[in-house]
């Protein structure tokens, strides 16, 4: 018989900050440890990680600093991997969807979906900068937040009392490029029909595998119960996978659509020429750790678009974990809340087994959980 494979992946962490001890809690640590345990069983194993180096907050951050994108994710690539080796996270590869392999991959793989014709197209109004010429993501979108006043909320969010907004709602909106008033736009996008997949979906899930982590299945069940809509794979955006169709001038690959192929790009540049056995074979079982915000994603998206596509196996499972918060409050990269692995690692030399330790026993496995430097007294507090 031939011998089982594992292929472990972990979420790419965004390369526009640091990995803080929650991603490290809810995805990282287990992760390794769940490899390690492998290992030492002597199975078969493919560790797989890298940054994710798309998407609009690295053009945001990009233009707060005066650089390029690509500065940007250079910079936090590095801290990153750097963080995860000096951790003892043992990836047999932690690379970047900004290499030249990814970039054609993912671009092959949108290619044969459109060949296929598994996309369908639809116009819609989006903001639009008319001084700058160019389309602006809600991020790229400010305003007064309808609910608390704060002058400086996005189009999407407000940072200040965490209501999520749309850019209508946003009084006096701006660009963030130019300070003009954003105006409304046509443009055509690729959407993938989620709605086909539906049914799949629930037999697959729903009923193949009610032995995924409760968590995980109950957010399933409501994406699938609550009905899925197209989404849109292509954004108007100078920065990602140019979309490979003639006329797409302007337009990448939404950052969540290459994400995830960034997977099989990783994989294909470790092993080039062994790479297929790992995504092609029955005998692989393919294993998503992630944090709960990418549920829907691992579990409805890439799914699909590996469906779609029709060469790829399925994820066996997808062991998402719940969140860390700090001191009683959600962490955040934006608003600096977090405890840095990289500022840790510099304060505690050769302390990386107290943090994996601390993290591991207080691992967001079925609720969120709180990590504290100070309180003693509560059993699900990390003591240190
Ligand atoms: N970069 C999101 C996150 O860190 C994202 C994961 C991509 S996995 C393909 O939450
Ligand atoms: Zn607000």
């Amino acid at each position: 018989m031939e011998k089982k494979r594992t292929l472990v992946t972990c979420a790419l962490p965004y390369a526009n900050g640091p990995v803080h001890i929650g991603h490290l809690a809810g995805v990282y640590v287990p992760a390794d440890i769940y490899v390690r345990y492998l290992r030492l069983r002597g199975e078969d194993v493919l560790f797989i990680c890298g940054s994710d180096e798309h998407g609009v907050p690295i053009t945001i951050k990009a233009r707060e600093q005066g650089c390029t994108p690509q500065d940007i994710v250079d910079k936090y690539h590095g801290i990153i991997k750097d963080s995860f080796a000096r951790l003892g996270i043992n990836f047999d590869i932690y690379s970047r969807t900004s290499s030249k392999v990814h970039e054609k991959n993912a671009s092959d793989f949108f290619r044969k979906l459109y060949d296929d014709g598994a996309f369908i197209t639809r116009e819609s109004e989006q903001y639009y900068d008319p001084e700058a010429g160019t389309f602006l993501a809600d991020r790229y979108i400010v305003g007064t937040c309808p609910k608390c006043g704060n002058p400086g909320a996005y189009g999407d969010q407000c940072e200040k009392c965490g209501s999520t907004l749309s850019p209508e709602e946003l009084i006096n909106p701006r660009s963030k490029l130019s300070g003009a008033t954003p105006v409304k736009k046509k443009t055509t996008h690729w959407y993938l029909p989620l709605d086909k997949y539906e049914k799949w979906l629930s037999e697959w899930i729903l009923d193949g595998h009610k032995e995924w982590k409760t968590n995980v299945y109950g957010q399933c069940k409501s994406w699938i119960d609550g009905g899925l809509q197209p989404r849109a794979v292509s954004r108007d955006l100078d920065w990602g996978v140019p979309v490979p169709v003639e006329g797409a001038e302007g337009k990448v690959l939404y950052v969540w659509f290459d994400a995830p192929i960034g997977y099989i790009s990783n994989t294909q540049e470790l092993l080039p020429q062994s790479w297929e056995k790992w995504w092609k074979d029955e005998h692989t079982s393919l294993i998503h750790f992630i944090g709960k915000d990418n549920i829907v994603f691992h579990c409805i998206v890439f799914p699909s678009m590996l469906k779609a596509h029709g060469d790829y196996i399925l994820p066996q499972n997808v062991p998402a974990n719940e969140f860390l918060n700090l001191e009683g409050d959600k962490i955040s990269t934006s608003r600096g809340w977090a405890v840095w692995a990289h500022e840790y690692l510099q304060d505690f030399p050769e302390k990386e087994d107290v943090m994996r330790y601390v993290l591991t026993a207080n691992a967001p496995e079925t609720k969120d959980n709180d990590f504290s430097g100070r309180t003693t007294s509560s059993a699900t507090t990390a003591n240190w």
